[in-house]
């Protein structure tokens, strides 16, 4: 069983597109374990695109990710980094397919609707950013019986 850290850009939150995009993880069999609105502090979403911040492009984003409400969440189930990468698509809308999020609803990346952790360290670190342990539920759905 996997987490990761899923982001609602503050772009598919003006849009109304929150319900679309959560709708969208819950039909594909994954469980939201955590969910908040806020506006993201500067200082976590530093923390959180650290990785880029010697790229020409970190100022905009960082402006561009706490420019309003965003949705952050913690969705859990098998694989579910690898899944919710393909669920998004590709980080530039153009390459994104017609069926995930980014190819359906985005046109640029700089404006790219939603972030999802890369890898398991990068969840992890991601999740501690953003969410405190108790704020990350356990619970069951019954539709994860699975036998293999
Ligand atoms: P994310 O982290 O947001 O899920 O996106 P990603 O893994 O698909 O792409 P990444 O390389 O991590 O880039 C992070 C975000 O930075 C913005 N970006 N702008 N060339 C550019 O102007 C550029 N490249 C990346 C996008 O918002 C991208 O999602
Ligand atoms: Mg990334």
């Amino acid at each position: 069983m996997e987490q990761t850290y899923i982001m609602i850009k503050p772009d598919a939150v003006q849009r109304g597109l929150m319900g679309e995009i959560i709708s969208r993880i819950e039909k594909r069999g994954l469980k939201i374990a955590a969910m908040r609105l806020g506006v993201m502090s500067e200082e976590s979403a530093k923390e959180h695109y650290k990785e880029h911040v010697q790229r020409p492009f970190f100022a905009s984003l960082i402006e561009y990710v706490t420019s309003g409400p965003s949705v952050s969440m913690v969705v859990e189930g098998k694989n579910a980094i690898a899944i919710m990468r393909a669920v998004n698509g590709a980080t530039n809308p153009v390459e994104a397919l017609p069926g995930t999020i980014r190819g359906d609803f985005a046109v640029e990346t700089g404006r790219n609707v939603v972030h999802a952790s890369d890898s398991t360290e990068a969840a992890k670190r991601e999740m501690a950013i953003h969410f405190k342990d108790s704020e990350i539920v356990n619970y069951t759905k019954i539709d994860e019986v699975c036998l293999y």
